[in-house]
């Protein structure tokens, strides 16, 4: 193959060129035009922020837990030594459930002589429940005879054993006796099925303690 002196030489003259270019570019223009120092600029910042929302908008709550805040379920009561629970028979896959755990999966603790006030929530529909602290032995009753574990730590008798609809109820009782117990609905062959969860009531506690698999241990303060 012969090659035309006239096409080497521009093949030659356009590398001369790129060359000297490249050597302009790189020395004649301003630094900060050219090379993004890294040590000097800040990073680029991401719209993105780290708990997944977008920047400068409020992240919506994501229903049914998730790591973002949501109002918790329990709270230190107006008066000293009180303990406010909101507990919620959820709606979902397994309906046997005190706010989404069931079978002992979450574990309320409280000091001895705190007064516990109760709210009921049933998030169920036409389906009936109801809650109410009674004693450890019978978490599981299949007949729905249970033993209150305090005075009035099953709410208004009749409420317990029917369950409630979507009013709910309320009611207050003071935890005066250290001991394991168990939080359970009344209606029977719930508990059986799993709706019941542990309550403890603890001389060396100072705070009401939470402890559940998903969120771990949560002193209430
Ligand atoms: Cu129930």
């Amino acid at each position: 193959m012969k090659l035309s002196p006239v096409g080497v030489l521009v093949v030659a003259l356009g590398g001369l060129v790129a060359i000297i270019m490249w050597i302009v570019g790189y020395f004649g223009l301003p630094n900060a035009v050219t090379h993004r120092n890294l040590a000097e600029n800040p990073p680029i910042e991401s719209s993105i922020n780290a708990t997944g929302g977008t920047a400068g908008g409020a992240a919506p709550a994501a229903p049914g837990g998730g790591t973002q805040a949501q109002a918790a379920w329990y709270a230190l009561g107006k008066d000293p030594k009180s303990l406010d629970l909101t507990i919620t028979a959820q709606a979902g896959n397994n309906p046997m459930n005190f706010n989404g755990y069931g079978k002992g999966d979450l574990k309320i603790q409280v000091p001895v002589g705190w007064k516990v006030n109760v709210k009921f929530v049933n998030q169920q529909g036409q389906v009936p429940h109801s809650v109410g602290f009674v004693q450890w032995a019978d978490r599981q009753s299949p007949t729905g005879q249970f033993t209150p574990a305090f005075n009035g730590s099953t709410g208004p008798e009749d409420k317990f054993k029917s369950g409630v609809t979507s009013e709910g109820e309320s009611f207050s009782f003071t935890a005066d006796k250290a001991g394991q117990y168990a939080m359970v609905c009344g209606v029977p062959g719930h508990a059986a099925a799993g709706m019941w969860d542990e309550f403890d009531v603890d001389a060396k506690l100072t705070s009401p303690v939470i402890v559940t698999p998903d969120k771990g241990t949560v002193t209430v303060k």
